[in-house]
């Protein structure tokens, strides 16, 4: 049986990944960093009994910030494969905490990679870096693919450059079996609520039902390559399995700005958007990232992965569950208002 050791297992991509993973067999590891409050829901459905003698699912407490521990997690789990999702992933915010995000982002990588050194295991395991489209930063080149140059444009994506870089260099420097997969944004129902798409299709669900009015956006002319959350972990696991490591642009070769997938949502939903979203200064970023469209040729001439779900299908997905997801919180409100009623 396979092991694998997932960074940011509690993550969007984290969960989808521990659940491909477990389809296929695998022994799963997880790391998650102790909080005051539950950071698990999105991988409960998949938690097992620990009692359990076939379990196969293991979480360990850890963090990016501190080697010594990732070096006694891998020496005690001894994994095969090793994907390191764990990021301060948030670009607006890389802005307002640049250190802690360089140290994490960054940092956290170059500790995960020693640490894979130091304990002897790096002819045996196979590493996986979250790399992103961000690191293109400044359009100089469109459709973006693995050779366009890159030009970061916020502390998260220097950071991500960063990482990017040390995982060729540990592969040139001591024939780690490294890969980058240069994904491109992609979203789901699991989405952070306070990234972009998710924000507007949780907003556009409970305007719906009537539990909120308006929608505070930045930008919403810049462009973006969506796609599936889903299906881009797939590549994540192909790039392993290759003979060679290399790196891969992971994207839908289709672009589309913030206002189109506002629009997009609110009129699945019979909504006129206008009426309901106002701008915000404070979601814009000092630099942003205008356009980004990703060529995917590589990943489905070597790989053969081709994304499935396009544009409109991820905005039906993500607008269908969280308008079920208002519904059930308005239920909720609904029978709590009658039960305080009840005991006036
Ligand atoms: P999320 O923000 O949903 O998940 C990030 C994960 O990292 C969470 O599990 C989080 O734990 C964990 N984490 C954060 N800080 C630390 C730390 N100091 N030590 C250990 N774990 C930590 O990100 P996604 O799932 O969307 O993305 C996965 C990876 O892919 C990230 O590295 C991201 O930067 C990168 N990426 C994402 C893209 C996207 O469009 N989604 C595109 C390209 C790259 P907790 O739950 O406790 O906060
Ligand atoms: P991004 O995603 O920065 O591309 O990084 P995000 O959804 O945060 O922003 C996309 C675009 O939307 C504009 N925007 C807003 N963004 C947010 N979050 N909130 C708003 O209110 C808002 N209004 C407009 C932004 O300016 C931006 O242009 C994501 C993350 O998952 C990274 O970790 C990953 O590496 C990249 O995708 C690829």
């Amino acid at each position: 049986m396979k092991r694998a050791l997932i960074t940011g297992i509690t993550g969007q991509d984290g969960s989808y990944l521990a659940e491909f993973l477990l389809e296929k067999g695998y022994e799963v590891h997880g790391i998650i960093r102790r909080a005051s409050t539950f950071n698990t829901d999105r991988i409960d459905h998949i938690y097992q009994d620990p009692h359990r003698s076939d379990k196969r699912l293991f979480l360990h407490y850890g963090d990016l910030a501190d080697g010594t521990n990732l070096a006694k997690l891998l020496c005690e789990i001894r994994p095969d494969e090793v994907y390191n999702l764990a990021a301060q992933s948030h670009v607006r915010v890389s802005f307002d905490a640049p250190e802690y995000t360089g140290d994490v982002t960054g940092l956290g990588t170059q500790r995960l990679l020693e640490a894979i050194r130091q304990t002897g295991l790096i002819e045996k395991v196979r590493f996986y870096q979250a790399s992103s489209s961000e690191m293109y930063g400044k359009v100089q080149e469109v459709p973006q693919t693995e050779t366009t140059p890159l030009w970061p444009r916020s502390p998260y994506a220097c950071a991500k450059v960063y990482s990017h870089w040390l995982t060729v260099n540990y592969r040139e420097s001591y024939g780690l079996f490294g890969c980058s997969g240069i994904l491109f944004n992609h979203e789901s129902p699991r989405r952070g609520e306070t990234f972009v798409t998710r924000k507007i299709t949780r907003a556009a669900g409970r305007i719906k039902m009537g539990l909120q009015d308006k929608l505070f956006l930045g930008n919403l002319d810049a462009k973006r390559d969506w796609g599936y959350a889903k299906e881009y972990v797939e590549m994540m696991w192909l790039m392993l399995q290759q003979d060679t490591p290399d790196d891969y642009v992971v994207a839908t070769n289709e672009t589309h700005s913030v206002k189109e997938f506002v629009q997009e949502a609110f009129g699945l939903l019979g909504l006129d958007w206008e009426q309901y979203v106002d701008y915000d200064q404070r979601y814009e970023r000092p630099a942003e990232v205008d356009l980004l469209i990703g060529d995917p040729a590589k990943a489905k001439r070597q790989l053969g992965w081709e994304p499935r779900v396009r544009f409109k299908d991820l905005v039906k997905i993500m607008t269908e569950a969280d308008l079920e997801l208002a519904r059930q919180e308005r239920a909720v409100a609904t029978a709590a208002g009658k039960e305080l009623a009840a005991t006036r």
